[in-house]
């Protein structure tokens, strides 16, 4: 019997990378006089690595910046990466970034059906909420049992330390449980902690290897908006409750 869905927040409820996070690291960049830039394939690049501190801590040393021999490299980028966070939580206050197709739909249609929500993600928990909170209301925090997200664990996704975590906050096995992810890091977290995962690709992510999902989609849909990859996979335009329901059992 599935319980609880657990959600990815950056690429699975919002495309925040591109127009989120990467434009707010630059953002922090220039305030702070550095020379450093993130273009679009420079950051398909660095989402390799999730967690802004850990990948602004790669860049310096694949890019072999100077910085890399600081000794403060770790304040610094800790300073950078507190400004960042304000920049993209005003971004998210300017409304710069919708959910994803179906996202909204799907996370009532859960509510009405009794299945308990939580959040894993790898991203500051102040992101989180300023993007449920714009995109969902205030109220919406309140869905979520339990918002699992940034250092509150020692290891990142892929580890499924933050999958483990939520599971046992909410005193749930995997087997009663759906992941949605939408990246290769997600997807190898979220079946390390054993949990059977929707994933809805996005532009850095459409090549990542999937193998082990349960589904794999272009979005959930809507009926004003339809999937057409659910519409081949299962003959149904949208993402339901039920039809995730029904293939976990096939599965199981
Ligand atoms: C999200 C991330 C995060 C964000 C930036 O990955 O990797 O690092 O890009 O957030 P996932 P912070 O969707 O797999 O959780 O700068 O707050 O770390
Ligand atoms: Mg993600």
């Amino acid at each position: 019997m599935i319980k609880a869905f657990i959600f990815d927040v950056d690429g699975t409820l919002a495309d925040t990378e591109r127009d989120g996070h990467r434009v707010a690291f630059n953002q922090a960049f220039k305030q702070a006089g550095l020379d450093w830039f993130w273009d679009e394939n420079t950051y398909a690049e660095l989402l390799a690595v999730t967690g802004g501190k850990e990948r602004m801590k790669f860049y310096v040393e694949q890019h072999n910046k100077p910085e890399k021999d600081n000794p403060e490299l770790e304040q610094m980028i800790r300073k950078l990466h507190a400004q960042k966070t304000v920049n993209y939580v005003a971004l998210l206050n300017d409304n710069a970034i919708p959910l994803r197709s179906g996202v909204k739909r799907l996370l009532k249609e859960a509510r009405a059906a009794n299945i308990r929500l939580a959040i894993a993600t790898t991203t500051t928990p102040q992101n989180v909420t300023a993007l449920l909170e714009n995109a969902l209301g205030k109220e919406s925090l309140d869905w979520f049992e339990v918002i699992g997200a940034g250092d509150i664990v020692p290891n990142k996704k892929p580890a499924a330390d933050i999958y483990d975590y939520v599971l046992k906050e909410m005193d749930l096995s995997a087997s009663h449980c759906v992941a949605f992810e939408d990246s290769l890091n997600g997807i190898k977290s979220s079946l390390g902690a054993k949990l059977s995962t929707v994933i809805t690709y996005n532009g850095y992510t459409q090549d990542d290897d999937f193998s082990g999902a349960l589904l794999v989609l272009d979005k959930y849909g809507d009926p004003e908006d339809p999937s057409e990859v659910l519409e081949k996979t299962i003959g149904q335009p949208y993402l339901t409750v039920e039809s995730i329901i029904k293939l976990c059992h096939e599965v199981l």
